[in-house]
């Protein structure tokens, strides 16, 4: 296997860079509201030469950048440029697995057969990429996707670095644990807290010892990884069939406001996994389960792919009191689904 893991530079920001040109020399800081109490989002790289990052409180950025611009994040826009980038990255390698709107894995052994002509596609595909929406991306080559991954990163921005088959273990080696992939904070920590600094020094824990620090076959799978095998193909049905949220109450609920509330909570966390995808869906579903756990669910589907979460919210509640007035009763649990889920690439085609 040869894949790549494609990552665009300061997606957001590159992004209102090129909307708005006279940015691109200044600081730039895509996120909530300094005075309040907004997050970054991203940085361009003249703003992160003041160690301004992502997740950074806004408040924080500005103390470190005083003139420092700020915008509010676009997201339509946004996933306009990442539509677009992703169907010219498809041009130059047909096999994708997009894992976010500025992240992905392109199936490169279906175009190159060794690695040095793996580089020359990774190539070809930033220049696609530029060439069609001004954007710059980095990319890592690899044998199997966690190196890919952590190879993407390393030579931010535009870079591209190449990993051959055999070298995995040795190019992980010196990087903290906390840049592999699936060692998330509680994982490090515990890493930490036995000294465990390094992708090496996890790679070297002999069984008993990763037994003591991460049980089970989590624990067996890092410890691969960190080794540089990764037995993960491409996941293409990762443009995913449904996704949906539930949430079982403490007590059962018959308060209608308070289950209204609920779904629309849910709806805002659905449109934001659809929104992170770049897709819309067509189906919208409310789950009841009721005081004696017997299940309904109540569907509607439309003409038209809908991503917004309001309308999910709307279409959630009114499925609700279907249900309800149907088979009134305290409620032990409710879910919103959202399926028929298309990219809005075919949306555009549709339309
Ligand atoms: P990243 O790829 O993590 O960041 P980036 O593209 O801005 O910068 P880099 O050059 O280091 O890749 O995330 C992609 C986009 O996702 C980013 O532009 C903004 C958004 N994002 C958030 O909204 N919040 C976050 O905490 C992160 C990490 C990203
Ligand atoms: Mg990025």
């Amino acid at each position: 296997m040869i894949v790549a893991h494609l990552d665009l530079d300061a997606f957001f920001a590159a992004v209102e860079e090129l909307e708005n040109p006279e940015l691109r020399s200044k600081p730039l800081i895509v996120g909530g509201n300094p005075h309040g109490r907004g997050v970054v989002a991203t940085a361009n790289y003249e703003a992160r030469r003041f160690g301004i990052h992502s997740a950074m409180s806004a408040a924080e950025a500005l103390r470190r950048c005083p003139h420092a611009v700020f915008v509010t994040p676009r997201h339509t826009l946004y996933r306009d440029y990442s539509r677009a980038v992703w169907a010219v990255v498809r041009e130059v390698v047909p096999t994708v697995e997009r894992t976010g709107l500025d992240e992905g894995y392109l199936d490169v052994g279906e175009v190159a057969s060794d690695f040095l002509a793996a580089r020359a596609v990774a190539e070809a595909v930033q220049t696609a990429v530029r060439a069609s929406t001004s954007l710059t991306c980095s990319l890592g080559v690899a044998s199997c996707k966690v190196v890919a991954k952590v190879a993407s990163d390393r030579r931010k921005p535009g870079g591209i670095v190449v990993v051959p088959a055999g070298s995995e273990a040795w190019f992980l080696a010196p990087f903290d644990v906390r840049r592999l992939p699936g060692i998330g904070p509680r994982a490090e920590e515990r890493l930490r807290a036995a000294g465990i600094e390094t992708i090496a020094a996890l790679a070297a824990l002999d069984d008993d010892g990763l037994k003591r620090l991460l049980p089970g076959s989590v624990g067996e799978m890092l410890r691969d990884r960190a080794r540089g095998i990764d037995p993960r193909s491409l996941d293409l049905a990762a443009e995913r069939i449904s996704i949906s949220v539930e949430n079982t109450f403490e007590r059962d609920l018959t308060d209608r406001e308070r289950l209204h509330d609920e779904l629309r909570r849910m709806a805002g966390e659905l449109a934001k996994h659809l929104h992170d995808r770049g897709q819309t869906a067509r189906t919208v579903t409310t789950k009841l389960r009721y005081a004696d756990f017997s299940i309904r669910s109540r569907s509607t589907s439309l003409e038209v792919g809908i991503d917004d979460a309001n309308r999910i919210a709307e279409l959630a509640c009114g499925l609700l009191d279907r249900g309800l007035h149907d088979r009134p009763g305290a409620l032990r649990l409710v879910g919103v689904g959202v399926s028929g889920l298309a990219e809005y690439r075919q949306l555009t085609l549709i339309a």
